[in-house]
């Protein structure tokens, strides 16, 4: 098989990635490890920026999201017993967030990748990349159903996710990471209830940190801090609700409608980046090159803004015959995602209980949420982030 590039992994980052190259008239394949319902079945991010709604509108997957997916203006800051609403829309200029869940995005890129008839391999075992230095031609291997195929590309696309082989490849002294594992875990669930209020809320709570999101008026999504030794197993759904509620403010906990649980997991929290993302003619994107604690939303829209960048890149190549964009690809992705990152490590500790933090520090919490809340800039700078910083020329 010939193509010119070879995606690794068909997440959103890579699939996303296909449908752009596709729209720019560039050939390629996506390889990924797992089943297409695999993928599906994992229940991730719930927020996207207005930019990421606009990158899936540029790859012509956006009509259902726009149909089905609820825009946000605004989030609420839970403290000391009370809400505290932060107008997103009002404080950037009009901007906001659409909930729209990452399944929902992976299942409108499937579905177009399948209508364009684009070459997608599923399960594909033992996938291997090869020759990918500067000068060579770079080949991608994999066994499927007991036989060994090979892709000769121009490009690799990593876009395999944190336990990815695209970053394992890379020798060791060519690439640098940086690392912040935290002291503790989300439990997440889904049910299929009304959500509490309107608007996502973020608790700051002496019990540890809850978010009340949502993916439609009848589907809930809701995190509550855990301990990283904790097992979902420990946790019916009973006390979950109850851990849950004690975290809310009293018109939340009154009003929060529980049911059954329709998925229950442990996400554990990090902060890691890679430099650089590109080595030769591979080029890392979305979680393969880093992660964001999920408290600022920004894992999902990071993946989308560095592939927005590298289809742009790999057109100019193609059909602007400029490696300008490749050059820049690294440099530009990393200076918007250690801002992400900075924002994600930021609301984190902002808001979740800390083990060592002892009683200084919940105080330290405590007047800095007074202060966003009642400042016009520290609201300012929460929204701007929140919504998106904007994509560099
Ligand atoms: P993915 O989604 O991990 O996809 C990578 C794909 O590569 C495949 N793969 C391989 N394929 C072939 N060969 C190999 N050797 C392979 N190794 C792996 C995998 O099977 C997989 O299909 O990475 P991608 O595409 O970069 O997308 C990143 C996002 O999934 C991630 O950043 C977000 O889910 C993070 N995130 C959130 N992001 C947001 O923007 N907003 C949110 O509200 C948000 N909430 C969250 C989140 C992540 C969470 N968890 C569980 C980590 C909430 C949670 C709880
Ligand atoms: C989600 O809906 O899963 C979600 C929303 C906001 C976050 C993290 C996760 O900050």
């Amino acid at each position: 098989m010939k193509t010119q590039v070879a995606i690794i992994g068909a997440g959103p980052s890579g699939l996303l990635l296909g449908q752009l190259l596709y729209k720019a008239g560039i050939d390629n394949i996506v390889i990924e490890q797992r089943s297409a319902d695999y993928v599906l079945g994992r229940i991730r991010a719930g927020i996207l920026e207005q930019s990421t709604c606009e990158l899936l509108d540029e790859a012509g997957v956006g009509q259902r999201m726009h149909r089905e997916g609820l825009v946000h203006e605004g989030i609420e800051l839970c403290f000391g017993g009370a809400r505290h609403r932060i107008d997103l829309t009002r404080l950037t200029g009009g901007r906001h967030v659409m909930v729209y869940g990452q399944t929902e995005v992976t299942h409108d890129l499937m579905d177009a990748r399948k209508a364009e008839g684009l070459a997608t391999v599923y399960e594909a075992q033992n996938v291997a990349i090869h020759d990918f230095g500067a000068g060579s031609r770079p080949r991608v291997t994999y066994q499927k159903d007991g036989i060994t195929h090979e892709v000769e590309c121009e490009f690799i696309a990593g876009c395999d996710g944190f336990h990815g082989v695209c970053r394992a490849s890379v020798p060791a002294q060519a690439i640098k990471t940086y690392e912040r594992v935290y002291p503790f875990g989300w439990l997440g669930i889904l049910a299929d209830v009304p959500p509490v209020a309107h608007e996502l809320i973020y608790s700051n709570h002496e019990r540890g940190f809850a978010l009340c999101s949502m993916r439609s008026p009848h589907r809930s999504r809701y995190y509550v801090q855990c301990s990283l030794d904790d097992k979902v197993e420990n946790w019916s759904d009973e006390a979950f609700w109850d851990e849950l509620r004690r975290r809310l403010d009293p018109q939340a906990a009154e009003q929060l409608v529980t049911g059954p649980s329709i998925e229950k997991s442990i996400a554990p929290l990090r902060s890691f980046v890679a430099e650089p993302m590109r080595f030769g003619r591979l080029f890392l994107a979305g979680d393969a090159a880093h992660i964001v604690p999920p408290t600022g939303a920004k894992g999902l829209n990071l993946a989308a803004s560095d592939v927005g960048y590298l289809s742009k890149a790999l057109a100019e190549y193609y059909n602007g015959k400029s490696s300008e964009g490749i050059d820049r690809y690294s440099e530009k992705c990393l200076r918007r995602i250690w801002k992400a990152e900075r924002f994600s490590w930021w609301m984190t500790s902002l808001l979740h209980k800390f083990p060592d933090n002892g009683e200084f520090g919940a105080k330290m919490q405590r007047a800095e949420l007074d202060y966003l809340v009642s400042s016009v800039a520290g609201s300012t700078a929460l929204a701007e982030n929140y919504v998106g910083l904007p994509f560099e020329a």
